[in-house]
């Protein structure tokens, strides 16, 4: 017989809303059950395009309801640490969005209290795992028809951004996906990285338009990740691998190639909701598989915390101008 497992949401904004749209309409086996949000109205809206989910002003009492088996996390990230160990204390499994923590030490309480339940419950929303076109060049760089992997390279170009952030939003609010990218794809962990930056303004130091990173991993091979937070005409990724004899590289744009009039372009997507539409639909479907199964899988809760070490290090060495060392603590069996 068919299952369906329950899922409650905490937070209705954008990434919310998508994660209830496609649990609702593109996973046949999941139920939206519960929705949590401050704004109800906002809440009431989005559940009732779920088909009429529960509303709850507090995410601790959504956690503890019985119509809820599974958690999707998507609030502000501040709450993310926070929540998801509430869902680890309560036994239910948990999407929680990037970035899992606010920085490596909270995350780390995050990794302890999955460890000593001796269980994997945590799936982390780091969804460049499920994006066709980032498994497509890490499958042509794993087989090895190019030789060794030499060098990662991302290009992260946002369309917009919210006000002046600062070094630190950038690299844990956009760049934390471009790090997992690295260490997923090129199957290595990073140990070195160095980090430079453009802020708006002379006025605004901390605030970062630009930045640039370059990685050293553990196999010696390097690497190198930017980010445009404020680009003013779209959305655009792409990644790449140089192995020996050749290289991997994904499009940076989706869209087909028109040429007329003696000119040729390709529109631009123009967010990430967009960009990757598909790879939240795969994430969603592998997430609710995962809690059928009983076992948690994807970008682990290890994932979401070894990347926001090297985020640390990234934020560190940007604002000491200088190369920062990534000291990685050893692995719990659970992640093995
Ligand atoms: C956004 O929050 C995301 O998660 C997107 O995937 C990322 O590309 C974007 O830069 C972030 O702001």
């Amino acid at each position: 017989m068919s299952r369906t497992v329950n899922v409650g949401i905490i937070g209705s904004g954008g990434m919310g809303a998508r994660h209830a749209s496609n649990l609702t309409y593109m996973v046949a086996a999941s139920e939206v059950t519960a929705i949590m949000d401050v704004d109800a109205a906002r809440a009431e809206k989005i559940a009732a395009r779920c088909g009429g989910a529960r509303i709850y002003s507090d995410a601790e009492r959504l956690i503890a309801a019985p119509e809820v088996e599974a958690v999707v996390i998507a609030a502000p990230n501040r709450f993310h640490a926070k929540l998801t160990k509430a869902c680890i204390d309560a036994g239910k499994p948990v999407l929680c969005e990037k970035p899992l923590a606010t920085g490596g030490a909270e995350a780390r309480e995050v990794i302890e209290a999955e460890a000593s339940g001796g269980r994997r419950l945590v799936q982390v929303g780091l969804m460049r795992q499920f994006d066709p076109a980032h498994v497509a060049v890490k499958r042509i760089s794993d087989s090895g028809a190019q030789g060794n992997a030499l060098v990662f390279r991302s290009v992260h170009i946002n369309p917009s951004s919210d006000g002046s952030p600062s070094l630190g939003d950038v690299i844990t609010g956009s760049l934390i996906h471009d790090i997992h990218s690295a260490r997923w794809m090129m199957g290595d962990e990073i140990v070195r990285v160095h980090t430079s930056y453009i802020p708006f303004s002379a006025d605004t130091p901390d605030s970062a338009r630009y930045v640039m990173v370059q990685l050293e991993f553990a196999g010696g091979a390097l690497g190198g990740l930017e980010c445009n937070a404020d680009s003013g005409y779209g959305y655009e990724i792409e990644v790449s691998i140089t192995g020996e004899t050749g290289v991997v590289h994904s499009s940076p744009l989706q869209s087909p190639v028109v040429r007329h009039s003696n000119a040729s372009g390709q529109w631009v997507e123009e967010d990430w909701l967009q960009r990757f539409n598909e790879a939240y639909v795969l994430e969603a479907q592998a997430w609710v598989q995962s809690v059928l199964d009983g076992e948690a899988a994807g970008p682990s809760a290890w994932d979401g915390y070894v990347s926001m070490l090297v985020a640390d290090a990234c934020i560190e060495s940007g604002l000491q101008f200088r190369p920062q060392a990534v000291k990685l603590p050893e692995r719990p069996a659970i992640y093995r």
